[in-house]
């Protein structure tokens, strides 16, 4: 037998013992992290968007037996203080590794410290939370404020490229108040505005992130009879929803633009019809980089505390390349 593979055997040996070792349990459950399969309790937010079903489907899909894992899920129907009681039901599990994609950032302070108590290492996906470092393990998500400065960024760009001169009054549809999905897309814009004395944001109302409540306040601004040439919605489904108002009121979207956040197919497939205009992405795609992070947890290693996706824009000039690897349907 060649001497490296004996010498890879034996490293092994020892890496798995070693394993074994120095995770005695790391995780609040029966500690079968070593051998078994890893018990991942993931608090999901809801089933409001595209983005949250594919979300939830790249989590199912991975975290399988075959993969090492068995997950446990609680959906908090976009409702804060259910998901504070799913991560205390997870406790009182024992699971080994809690996932949290929180639907809003405040008040988790205390649940996290429970989690900390109970030894489970608690790992924030999607939305970060603004607590402190020791609170959780690590952050792998969007870069909320980031995509909100693409969005803008490509909003000067398209205004100097197309010669507009008329002023941009945007009507705002916000997500869900107070998820970092929110803030960082809204303060992206709150910005912007305060150094251009021709944009405006005429409106600004939550859609919920969902497509039914993004047409309603889209029929409601109308109704209201103001003027506006943007459509800044945080994400595809309000967009959406906002397309589906302007069309019942007789308005020609294509002649409005309309901002967008998340990529599903659909969207992207609007932008190429030229319904939407830009679309900052914003990945779903999150379970087997999850799986990755705990695996290197199991390991030993130290995690950075926050890791961003890679998150560029869509627009005209690269939609049709994107269709074919756009999330969703
Ligand atoms: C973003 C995510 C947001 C999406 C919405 O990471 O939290 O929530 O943009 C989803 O589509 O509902």
């Amino acid at each position: 037998m060649n001497i490296k593979k004996i010498i890879l055997g034996v490293a092994s040996v020892a890496l798995f013992l070693g394993l074994s070792a120095c995770n005695p349990g790391e995780g609040g459950g029966d500690g079968g992290t070593t051998g078994d399969v890893i018990t991942v309790g993931f608090a999901q937010v809801g089933a409001e968007s595209g983005w949250r079903t594919a979300n939830t489907q790249s989590f199912k899909d991975y975290f399988v037996e075959e993969n090492g894992f068995k997950l446990v899920f609680a959906d908090a129907n976009q409702d804060a203080d259910k998901q504070k009681q799913d991560v205390r039901d997870f406790i009182a599990q024992g699971v080994d590794y809690i996932v949290l994609a929180p639907v809003t950032d405040s008040g988790w302070e205390p649940v996290l410290q429970e989690a900390k108590d109970a030894g489970i290492p608690l790992i924030v996906a999607d939305r970060q939370l603004m607590v402190a470092d020791d609170l959780y393990l690590t952050y792998l998500g969007g870069n909320m404020r980031g995509e909100g400065d693409t969005a803008v960024q490509w909003l000067v760009d398209h205004i100097a490229a197309e010669g507009i001169t008329d002023p941009i009054n945007i009507v705002h549809l916000q997500g869900t108040i107070g998820s970092t999905a929110q803030k960082g897309r809204t303060e992206a814009l709150d910005e912007a505005v305060k150094d251009k004395a021709d944009w405006t944001i005429v409106a600004q109302q939550t859609g919920e992130f969902t497509q039914a409540k993004g047409q309603e306040v889209m029929e409601s601004i109308i109704q209201q009879g103001l003027a506006f040439n943007v459509i800044y919605a945080e994400n595809d489904d309000m967009a959406y929803g906002a397309i589906d108002a302007l069309k019942a009121a007789g308005i020609n979207h294509q002649e409005l633009i309309i901002i967008s956040f998340d990529g599903n197919k659909s969207a992207v497939q609007m932008v190429i019809d030229g319904d939407i205009d830009v679309i900052a992405e914003c990945t779903p795609l999150l379970g087997p980089q999850i799986a990755d992070l705990i695996r290197r947890a199991e390991a030993g290693e130290t995690l950075d505390k926050v890791t961003y996706s890679i998150e560029g824009f869509i627009d005209s000039t690269n939609a049709a390349e994107k269709l074919p690897i756009a999330f969703g349907s």
